[in-house]
């Protein structure tokens, strides 16, 4: 039974909640969540260090007791500890977690308070306005809760892409291996690259579906087969995910390929064109009356209605068709242009490696160029950096830059965006660095003029070169701050300074019509990975996909120019 660095991280994740919410002991918590993080972020599989002998507490966020939990799930598919644990507790009270202003400490509250475990009995309390009485809640909490329950279902069923992809692709790597198999591409949301996927649409190319089915059957995630033909299948995973499985002949694939690639509207779009030709598509092929006249690819099939091949991520029904038949689509952007990220943490804050270990990932990501930018002081949480330590990482970034070679390391920061529009840390400083980053992580709930004004007020700072993640969104968590998104962008312009397009999967942030957007009035975007982790280079991907879904090429980018060109035009904005 494979076990991913998913499924493990998982259950850390599962046992850290299950302990706040008995209120245990906050130094272990924090080894489980640590343990979870550094899973899901490793850049190869848990497992198979398991197999090859490897002393796992290397890894970072990883002491003896985690290792050895690490070893028993690979071994056993189970974890002892939170079995027991959770034969303690009401099964089910996790889900709570998921209510957003529920932590594990208020759920502990509900639980020893009111008894509450599953989402009914909360909806309930919530309606008898019951919780808002509790210590540690509230009336707006109440309403919170109550807010997003009535949206739950809808959705909680999405996936976020990062998370999907290990699960994609190995069901994927799982189908390519069986016999007769020629070809396997997961279509869909996707292919597309969309944020959040509803679920997995795998299709495959065999002379013989059958084959494909039964070993489908067999593969060791598959929770429960919801419908199964010859050709076609809905199983169900066990993390949840749900996965259509379509066999096509390898004279169909094509065809198959755009139209289960999708998304809808732009395939409607597609046939209309068709018709106008007197030509029918349809999964099988393109067809003129009985006759196939193409379908084995996915050129030959956009070729039948005169347009060249659209790449998946433009397929929104957006102005693609238009730019195709224009012969005007962009070269949209390759993770392999990327020379340089410049927004990336330390363990000096709350990342968890050294400067060095940072610098020798960026390298081994391909990347020529990198910034450090801590959090400032605000921030307590992340144990943000004053001007004392801010000079003592400036130092420690010249030494590292004279002994490694292979890297430049830019000197930056994560400068908080204060309440008032101001920076937290004094001028003079701040424009001695090759990069500042303005973000906001305070005072979501301002209104909209307010937090524009804000934001404009920042951006006018003499030395801010990169608005951060600058709608503040955490997919499926937190809702972008309202502010006016288009200001933002034409004032950008104006001042010669850039957008982030963050790569990290819970945000994504600019979203896709923002960076198209961005794009149109001339701004350039700058993909990073605010990189917590040496793992985190490889999230790097996903930015890429965000940003070619906003039609971006490597010229809108500034992150794909050499370090020569990217140290002249940051200097233009301080
Ligand atoms: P999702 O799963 O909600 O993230 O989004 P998609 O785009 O993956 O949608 P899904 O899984 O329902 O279907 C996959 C693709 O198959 C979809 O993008 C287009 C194609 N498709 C499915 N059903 C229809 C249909 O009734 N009409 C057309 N034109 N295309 C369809
Ligand atoms: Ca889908
Ligand atoms: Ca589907």
């Amino acid at each position: 039974m494979p076990v991913h660095n998913a499924d493990i991280a998982a259950v850390f994740e599962e046992i850290a909640d299950l302990l706040e919410i008995e209120g245990g002991d906050p130094f272990r918590i924090r080894a489980y969540r640590n343990g979870a993080r550094a899973l899901a972020n490793l850049g190869q599989e848990a497992a198979a260090l398991v197999a090859q002998g490897a002393d796992l507490t290397e890894l970072p966020g990883i002491g003896e007791r985690l290792a050895e939990k690490i070893q028993e799930i690979v071994k056993t598919g189970h974890c002892k500890a939170l079995d027991k644990m959770r034969r303690a507790m009401p099964s089910g009270i996790t889900e709570l977690l998921h209510v957003p202003g529920l932590g594990p400490k208020r759920v502990g509250t509900l639980y020893h308070e009111l008894d509450i475990h599953t989402l009914e009995q909360l909806h309930r309390a919530v309606r008898d306005h019951r919780v808002q009485t509790l210590p540690g809640f509230g009336a707006k909490t109440e309403e919170k809760i109550e807010s997003f329950l009535a949206q739950y279902k809808t959705d909680t069923q999405r996936l976020k892409l990062a998370a999907a992809a290990p699960y994609a692709e190995s069901l994927a790597a799982f189908l390519r291996d069986v016999k007769g198999v020629v070809e396997v591409t997961i279509a869909g949301s996707y292919r597309r690259c969309k944020e959040t996927v509803g679920d997995l649409d795998i299709l495959v190319a065999a002379r013989a579906g059958a084959a494909v089915m039964q070993r489908l059957d067999a593969y060791d995630e598959v929770k429960n087969v919801v419908a199964q033909g010859t050709t076609r299948a809905t199983v169900m995973l066990r993390s949840g995910l749900q996965v259509d499985v379509r066999v096509v002949r390898p004279e169909s694939y094509g065809a198959a390929l755009h139209y289960f690639t999708g998304s809808r509207a732009h395939n409607i779009a597609v046939r209309r064109l068709a018709q106008k030709k007197g030509l029918k598509i349809n999964e099988y092929g393109v067809f003129k009356g009985d006759k196939r006249v193409a379908g084995e690819t996915e050129e030959s099939v956009f070729e039948s209605v005169d347009l060249p091949w659209i790449a998946p991520e433009l397929r929104e029904n957006q102005g693609e068709i238009e730019a195709a038949k224009r012969g005007v689509l962009p070269q949209l952007i390759e993770l392999s242009d990327l020379k340089g990220d410049l927004h990336a943490h330390t363990n000096a804050t709350d990342g968890h490696n050294t400067l060095k270990e940072m610098a020798e990932a960026a390298i081994r990501a391909g990347l020529s160029y990198m910034a450090i930018t801590e959090h400032s002081k605000h921030l307590r949480m992340a144990h943000g950096l004053d001007s004392r330590r801010l000079l003592k990482q400036m130092d420690a970034i010249d030494q590292l830059n004279e002994r490694l070679e292979g890297i430049t390391v830019l000197k930056g920061i994560e400068v908080d965006i204060l309440d008032d529009g101001g920076l937290d840390l004094p001028d003079d400083l701040l424009g001695r660095l090759d990069v500042v980053i303005g973000a906001v992580h305070s005072q979501f709930h301002l209104s909209r003029a307010k937090q524009t004004a804000r934001i404009l007020k920042a951006m006018d700072h003499p030395h801010f070169s990169i608005l951060a993640h600058p709608s503040g969104r955490l997919l499926q968590e937190r809702d972008p701050y309202d502010v006016d998104m288009e200001k933002i962008i034409r004032h950008a312009r104006v001042r010669g300074c850039f957008l982030e397009v963050n790569a990290h999967p819970e945000r994504l942030d600019l979203n896709d019509s923002h960076c198209r957007m961005a794009k149109e009035e001339g701004v350039l975007l700058v993909v990073d990975s605010d990189a917590h982790s040496t793992l985190d280079f490889g999230n790097l991907r996903f930015g890429i996909g965000q940003a070619r879904r906003g039609w971006l090429t490597r010229e809108d980018v500034l992150n794909t120019r050499s370090l020569k060109e990217v140290r002249k035009l940051l200097r233009a904005t301080m």
